[in-house]
């Protein structure tokens, strides 16, 4: 029997190149690691039972290499991947590291630099292609401000969606098979970035010429950096069949963007979370974006890799066993979980039809629906006994 505690493939579960290979540069200390070649890291990630990676432009090829010195680093990556059987369904573009970004790409006030921004991401989005991504995410973490009067808010917006439609037709002209996800973020590395919540960028996407192709790729400590809850906006996401993408990480509440490993932040938030995505219909890419703690070395790092891993199938247990519990059904139906997905107007009912129902208004008693209790203390209860296996 295999052991359902082992990540295999078919698990889906991804790792940016960027999260392994972090050197642990904050900005009060030095690297604490060496630089991590690629080439290694698919082959331990392979290893520890991952089923693709995924990269910025950067994270593989040098900023400012030629075409040549391209092809070199391609080639050994490539190789890497065919050996290791990794795939690589996401890409996406580095828009923040060089100084060039720092006051923003798709919306920098200099039309140079969104010009340059929009170059790198096509040279960038033909590589995503012909590796067969099938996701291209944007996380514009320089796309804002620290000074309110030293940018045009609704311009900058003009000019984020003239680059998201630009880049959309350029797919759907060569075409490519790939979507964009959008990754908000409220604040950091920018004083306020530009989409700072899954809200927000699915307003915004609404109002795009090419927004049948753009949904949202959301990050756990993100969302939780707002103080919002990130289940529900998973949650929204689907229902708006916007969820292409996400990125599952730890976060202790409203503070720097801590990317720790999945779960050991809110765990049971975590929890419902894997819940909602195992029963919720997604079946992209379970993609980590954490960062191995500053004061791990290399054992340290790829035991973080695994510990995801094992946590995000630990959780998914734990939710079949929850799921399955006669109590935890039972309880369930006790607070009213089932009935909400009953229409309130029966089947054709007109205002004229509730108009004349007594029982709605005129016989309908609120103090005594008042009194009822939905026992949602008890089911979050017997969550967490599930979560810490008592039952
Ligand atoms: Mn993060």
């Amino acid at each position: 029997m295999t052991d359902p505690l082992a990540p295999r493939p078919e698990h889906k579960f991804t790792f940016g190149l960027w999260t392994v290979g972090w050197q642990a540069r904050d900005p009060f200390g030095d690297p604490s690691r060496p630089a991590l070649d690629p080439v290694e890291t698919v082959q331990r990630l392979a290893e520890l039972g991952a089923y693709g990676v995924t990269f910025h432009d950067d994270d593989v090829v040098p900023f400012g290499s030629g075409d040549r010195d391209r092809e070199e680093h391609l080639k050994r990556f490539r190789a890497a991947l065919d050996e290791a059987g990794l795939r690589v369904p996401m890409v996406t573009t580095n828009l923040f590291t060089h100084p060039v970004f720092k006051e923003g790409a798709f919306t920098a006030n200099d039309r140079d630099v969104r010009r340059f921004a929009l170059r790198k991401v096509m040279r960038n989005l033909d590589l995503a292609a012909e590796l067969g991504a099938e996701t291209y995410v944007f996380w514009g973490g320089r796309e804002g401000a620290e000074v309110d009067v030293a940018k045009d808010v609704r311009a900058a917006l003009d000019r984020y969606r003239e680059a998201i439609d630009f880049l959309a037709s350029y797919v759907k002209d060569r075409g490519y098979g790939i979507r964009f996800a959008l990754e908000p973020k409220p604040n950091e590395p920018r004083g306020d970035i530009f989409l700072p919540t899954v809200g927000h960028a699915l307003a915004f996407i609404s109002m795009l010429e090419h927004e049948d192709m753009v949904g949202v790729n959301p990050e756990v400590g993100h969302e939780q950096m707002s103080n919002l809850n990130f289940v529900h906006a998973a949650a929204q996401a689907l229902w708006h069949d916007k969820l292409f993408h996400i990125d599952l990480n730890g976060q202790h509440g409203p503070k720097f963007d801590q990317d720790l490993v999945f779960g050991h932040g809110d765990l049971l938030s975590a929890f419902a979370l894997v819940d909602l995505l195992e029963a919720g219909g997604y079946d992209g890419p379970r993609h980590f974006d954490y960062k191995p703690l500053r004061t791990e070395a290399f054992d340290g790092v790829w035991a973080s890799a695994a510990a995801n891993m094992r946590t995000y199938l630990l959780l998914k247990e734990r939710a079949s066993a929850f799921r399955s519990d006669p109590d935890v059904q039972e309880a369930l139906a006790s607070a009213g979980v089932p009935e909400l997905s009953l229409p309130t107007l029966g089947d054709g009912e007109t205002a004229a039809r509730l108009l004349s129902d007594p029982a709605a208004f005129e016989n309908f008693d609120a103090d005594a629906k008042s009194r009822r209790s939905h026992g949602a203390t008890r089911l979050d209860q017997l969550a967490l006994e599930h979560l810490l296996g008592a039952r």
